[in-house]
Order: C-alpha cells, then structure tokens, then sequence
C-alpha cells in the first residue's frame, strides 16, 4: 500500500501540529525528516515556497499548509470529535496565533535580530494571544480553548505556546496564567505529543522508506 509522505521537521510548530493530527487519525506515513538549512529537491519540485510540513497524497495531492494537513487527517478520521461546529471561531484562534503571536514570538525568542525594542517589549506583545488564552480556558474552567474538551484549536496552538514558554521557562511559570500553564503541561505531557516527538533518523533520498505509525 502506498502511504502520504510527510516532509518534517522534529521540531517545528507548525510540523508538529500537522504530526499530531495525522497521528490523532491513526493516519500512517512515509516520514521524511529534512532539515531546514538543507531542504532536499524533492519537496521543493512539489512544494517550491519551502515550508515544512508538505504531505503528498497517494493520488499526487500536495497539503503544503500545516492547517490543512490538520483539516484533512480529521476529514479522514477524528475519533474524539476535535472538529467543531465553531469553525470559524477556530479559523480565528488559528489566524491570531499564526499571526501577530507569531510574530511577537519570534521577536521575543530572536529579539537580538530586533534591537528597535526590548525583548520584554516583544514578551508583552505576545501575552496579549496568552491573556485571551487564559480568559478562554476560564470558560470552560481549563479544560479547552473553545470547549470543555480538546479540539482542533488546542492541538493548533499548544505547539507555539509551548515554545513560548520554552523562551524563558521561569518567567512562564511564574506568569499569571495559571489555567494556560496547566493545559500546556497536559499538553506536552500528553501521550500523543510523546509520540509525534520521537526523534527519528533524517531522510536521504534513495533510501528505504521509513514507515511511521505514531505508536
Ligand atoms: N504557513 C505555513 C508555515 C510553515 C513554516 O513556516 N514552517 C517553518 C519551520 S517552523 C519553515 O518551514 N520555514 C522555512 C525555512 O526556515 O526555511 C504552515 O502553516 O505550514
């Protein structure tokens, strides 16, 4: 049986929550782990922009947005329900965090690429995103963003939030976001992030495939 291939990167954001869909919906895959500074020919000639992840279809469809590699893993299988009615509430969420908290974040982990302001200048920026987190998951008291369960959403977004954290991990946990801290550290703790986490050999064109089943 031929599988999707999945071009990756271990640890990119947006890889990552393409993996977690794909493994949500049991969808098995060819992993390609590529590394950024060195992107093989072969995704380029499907996907020249360059961005990981790419999944290329059995039938030659190329899914080169990490959001749409998530649409299609749960079109084809979602267990537990993590697409919601709310859709466009979720597109929203999605835009925000892929936009201005992107952004601040990447100011805020680089900020010596950025010297016009202070890194707690870029911090600042990006806890406007991690205030309405917080304001959200009061809702539906720390269970999910837009439900009292896990949704499309949560599995969107943990992934930036926790590289956030990761920029300066005192800071975080000291930070007055006590339900967003908790639902990231369920996040990451998670059984599912553990295996779309594990570290796999990189790709090199010719050689055998390598099967990955998310087990
Ligand atoms: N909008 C894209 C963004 C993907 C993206 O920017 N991925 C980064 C890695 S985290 C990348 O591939 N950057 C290209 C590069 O660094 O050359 C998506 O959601 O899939």
């Amino acid at each position: 049986m031929t599988l999707p291939v999945l071009y990756s990167f271990r640890r990119c954001p947006y890889a990552m929550r393409g993996r977690l869909a794909l493994a949500y919906a049991g969808i098995s895959v060819e992993l390609r782990e590529i590394l950024l500074k060195d992107k093989p020919q072969a995704m380029l000639d499907i996907s020249p922009k360059g961005t990981v992840p790419v999944l290329q279809l059995p039938d030659g469809q190329i899914i080169d947005e990490s959001i749409d590699v998530m649409h299609w893993a749960l079109a084809q299988n979602d267990p537990d329900g993590w697409l919601l009615p709310e859709q466009e509430l979720t597109a929203e969420l999605i835009e925000q965090n892929d936009g201005p908290f992107k952004d601040a974040l990447d100011r805020y982990k680089y900020h010596v690429r950025f010297p016009e302001h202070s890194r707690e200048h870029y911090r600042a920026l990006g806890e406007v995103f991690l205030q309405k987190l917080e304001t959200l998951l009061e809702d539906t008291q720390g269970k999910g963003l837009l439900r009292d369960r896990d949704s499309l959403a949560d599995l969107a977004i943990f992934p930036f939030i926790r590289q956030f954290a990761n920029t300066d991990n005192q800071w975080f946990e000291s930070a007055p976001y006590p339900l967003l801290q908790n639902w990231l550290g369920q996040h990451v703790q998670s059984e599912l992030f553990a295996r779309v986490m594990k570290k796999y050999p990189l790709w090199v064109p010719g050689q055998d495939a390598l099967v990955v089943v998310w087990q």
